[in-house]
């Protein structure tokens, strides 16, 4: 195959060629990636990426900013033009990533110790949400919640009587592994009630918000997170916006706390990301994210397949496999095989670790970005149906091979 990896190649050249085959050859379903446009990566290989600029726009610690400040400050217009339309918000578009974001955003509202209430891994809470392998829950005292087993959906009842008694400094909505709408409102209404910061992770749904196909936590959140690479379709990179009275905080936060100096190619990456999301095409395609998800979500139930929740109302879901008797790793490697990329997942009742996981979660931003058809998704659903069933196969790997084709990655 043309893009497997020979160990005597040790030109990095040569290896990012056989990585833009590997791209172009098999189908990503990966929730978190998407192929950003050639746009955005011009910006990101500029020599802007020679540029230091410490601090903030017209506040640097170094000379020769002010053409990256109007960069800077385009961005940040384009990142509130979207999310935050009546002028609510301070927008800082540094944090070089969501994690980074999730941690100042930490930062700027608790001391370490504090008490912080987030959603469990199992659940589909992400890492930074209170995991105890993450900073989350070794600098801060994390306690999770989950969602109701019988369901799949968030118990907000339960989630209330948590902050009630565990008095949390912040508590932390948003997902890496969860696939139905977020109620922010009623969070936002808990944590008015017992005095907690409440901050929303948009990381993985930030493409359907702004199409306003999912629901925007601006207005009801303290503090707003996310990503660029996802949904977004933008450069790997994180935002935050927070209500104007926090500015100062969530800055000093992000520089000099956590980070020192910006990436000024990725902001310039990441307004390019933001002004190619307010099109009308934009919206159309997120669309047509959200309903590839349901036209995958409703052939795998054809098939017999368990959905954690049923179903989705966002880009990704979850298989439980147990039923399969096969595990997340087992599945993602045997698909691997045929060109299906994929990760491996837990779900809320696992009894796997998440190295290995029960279930496997699959997402369409990416397919969507190459202009999948309806049928083509359909003929994929049911060769990862074989592949699971009988094993990977010449036959099957052909088929992807033979779709990618048809759907190349859009320049
Ligand atoms: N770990 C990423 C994901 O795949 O969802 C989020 O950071």
């Amino acid at each position: 195959m043309q893009y497997e990896k020979n160990d005597h190649i040790c030109s990095i050249s040569d290896l990012i060629a056989l990585e833009e085959s590997r791209q172009n050859l098999q189908l990503s379903f990966i929730a978190s990636e998407n192929y950003a446009p050639q746009a955005v990566r011009s910006a990101l290989g500029s020599l802007l990426g020679n540029k230091y600029a410490e601090g903030y726009p017209k506040k640097r610690y170094y000379a020769g900013c002010n053409i990256v400040d109007s960069i800077e400050e385009c961005t940040i217009k384009s990142c509130k033009k979207l999310f935050d339309p009546h002028d609510l918000m301070h927008a800082n578009v540094q944090p070089h990533s969501g994690s980074g974001a999730n941690m100042a955003a930490y930062m700027a509202f608790a001391e370490p110790g504090s008490r912080i209430l987030g959603m469990h891994m199992f659940s589909g809470g992400h890492l930074t949400h209170g995991n105890k392998a993450s900073f989350s829950s070794s600098v801060y005292q994390a306690l999770t919640y989950k969602v109701d087993y019988a369901t799949g959906f968030m118990d907000y009842a339960e989630i209330e009587r948590l902050a009630q008694s565990y008095r949390p400094k912040i508590i932390m909505a948003g997902a890496s592994a969860y696939s139905r709408k977020i109620n922010f409102e009623r969070l936002a209404e808990i944590a008015l009630q017992t005095n907690a910061i409440f901050i929303a992770d948009i990381a993985h749904v930030a493409g359907l918000i702004v199409a306003g196909l999912y629901p925007n936590p601006v207005g009801y959140a303290d503090c707003v997170t996310g990503t660029t690479q996802k949904t977004l379709r933008g450069p790997r990179g994180g935002f935050i916006l927070c209500k104007k009275e926090f500015a100062q905080k969530i800055d000093r936060a992000v520089m000099p706390g956590i980070q020192g100096g910006p990436f000024m190619n990725v902001i310039a990456a990441k307004g390019i990301c933001f002004d190619s999301a307010a099109t009308q095409e934009f919206k159309e395609y997120q669309k047509q994210v959200l309903h590839n998800a349901q036209i995958m979500t409703q052939r795998f139930k054809e098939l017999g397949y368990t959905i954690v929740s049923g179903g989705t109302d966002t880009h990704l879901f979850i298989i439980d496999l147990r039923p399969q008797k096969i595990d997340g790793k087992a599945a993602e490697e045997k698909l691997e095989h045929i060109g299906i990329i994929t990760s491996r997942s837990t779900i809320p009742d696992d009894y796997e670790k998440p190295f290995t996981g029960s279930g496997i979660r699959l997402g369409t931003a990416a397919i969507t970005t190459r202009k999948i058809s309806p049928e083509a998704l359909l003929n994929i659903v049911d060769g990862i149906d074989a592949c699971l069933k009988n094993g990977p196969t010449e036959y099957l790997k052909n088929l992807i091979e033979k779709i990618a084709s048809q759907f190349p990655i859009p320049d």
